[in-house]
């Protein structure tokens, strides 16, 4: 048994019935991991803090910094619970602002060309009589890394019009392999780091695998101008940059399309290996598998500190592989105390894990998923592995 030095734990917590009782009430399940003998009194938790991630900004921009390309909002994923997984839309994060030439006064149209038999405008009001509710997506960053605390993430609940049924109305050629999917991006202020001009090139089988729709509103709102107001492209299981903002042209293409300047931008942040010339080539910018630590809880338990590790997990397929944790490098992987139902993934889940390290000093936590045959490039990467110091660690006969 791959647990075998979790025995003990393994024990108490079938004894006890924990599993995803621990995640939703917290005290008195933690008080009943420290009960030793079985019966007796349960010490009372006391919850005294978090501790801090190593290596990493104190406080990154919760709220909207710089402009126009360069503007940045990073959410905080430290307070993720339960009854709080939806990101706020005001919290959603922000990669780009809306273009200051955007002119709102404007009648939206999305011209939709190319390679079709009819050639179509529609207009807010022809997609609004579309649109439905597409549930609940999560939306990353290609570029989201530890230097934002990891902020460059935000789920939300989406609707929208699925995007084949738009093209269906143009009436596709047999000629057309691909659609580029491009949106307004004309800011007066050149970026220091990003390039303007954003659109991205799909096969047919990637925008009906992932359900890519056209998303005007999030968590029963209209969309908002930082976020993509009055039309985006959401790629359910894509990173970021494929989720188009301020979508209006929508071109039906054939198989021979040279990669768009974005598809360059972000060639190596979606994994391609190097900056591929022809659209065609590049893989789907689909999210691996992930997992990440958003707080470590630090508890008081009677005369014992105990200390309890939150995270998310998303992308990829959850329904295989189950995810385990380990605390240092050369340690073995264990398998993590409390994980979400596979069948309720939706945008994140959360996952819990009770720790007692027995000595003080630097731990890095680091995640895995124990089915090999699940992708999990940047995960294994150590990507999001985070380093935490132990001053006052937990009790004896625990590991
Ligand atoms: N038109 C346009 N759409 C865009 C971008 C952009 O610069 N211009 N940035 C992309 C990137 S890199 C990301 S991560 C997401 C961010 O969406 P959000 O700001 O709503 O969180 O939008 C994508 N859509
Ligand atoms: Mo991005």
């Amino acid at each position: 048994m791959i647990d075998s030095g979790n025995s003990r734990r393994e024990f108490l917590r079938r004894s006890l019935g924990l599993g995803a009782a621990l995640g939703l009430g917290g005290f008195a399940d933690l008080a009943d991991l420290a009960a030793e003998p079985a019966s007796g009194p349960k010490p009372e938790a006391v919850r005294l803090g978090e501790l801090a991630f190593q290596a990493e900004p104190e406080a990154p921009a919760h709220a909207k910094i710089y402009s126009g390309l360069d503007a940045r909002l990073y959410t905080d994923l430290s307070s993720l619970a339960p009854d709080r997984l939806l990101t706020p839309v005001e919290e959603f994060f922000i990669r780009t602002a809306r273009p200051d030439r955007l002119d709102a006064s404007r009648p939206w149209r999305i011209g939709i060309g190319g390679l079709v038999e009819r050639p179509l405008q529609v207009s807010l009001t022809d997609l609004e009589q579309l649109v439905v509710p597409m549930g609940t997506h999560l939306v990353e960053c290609a570029g989201n890394s530890r230097w934002f605390r990891f902020g460059l993430m935000s789920t939300a609940r989406w609707s929208g019009v699925r995007l084949a049924r738009l093209l269906e109305r143009a009436a596709p050629l047999p000629r057309a392999r691909a659609v580029r999917v491009a949106g307004f991006d004309d800011h007066s202020q050149p970026s220091s780091n990003s390039g303007a001009g954003c659109s991205w090139i799909f096969t047919f089988e990637q925008l009906e695998s992932a359900g890519a729709f056209l998303a005007t509103g999030m968590n029963g709102r209209p969309l908002t101008p930082d976020h993509g107001y009055p039309v985006r492209l959401v790629m359910p299981g894509w990173y970021g940059c494929c989720c188009i903002k301020w979508v209006d042209r929508i071109e039906l293409v054939d198989g021979r399309q040279p990669a768009t300047s974005q598809m360059r931008e972000f060639a190596l942040r979606t994994h391609q290996g190097e900056v591929l010339e022809r659209a065609a080539d590049y893989r789907p910018a689909t999210i691996d598998r992930c997992a990440l630590p958003i707080r470590v809880e630090k508890w008081r338990l009677g005369d014992r500190i105990r200390y309890r590790v939150v995270g998310i997990d998303w992308g990829g397929d959850r329904s295989a592989g189950r995810l385990r944790i380990r605390f240092r490098p050369n340690d073995p992987y264990r398998r993590v105390e409390t994980q979400p139902a596979a069948a309720s993934a939706t945008g994140w889940a959360l996952w819990f894990h009770t720790w007692s390290p027995l000595a003080p000093g630097k731990y890095l936590i680091q995640l895995e998923v124990d089915d090999p045959s699940v992708p999990t490039a940047r995960l294994d990467a150590g990507f999001y592995a985070r380093g935490i110091e132990v001053v006052e660690p937990g009790g004896a006969n625990e590991t």
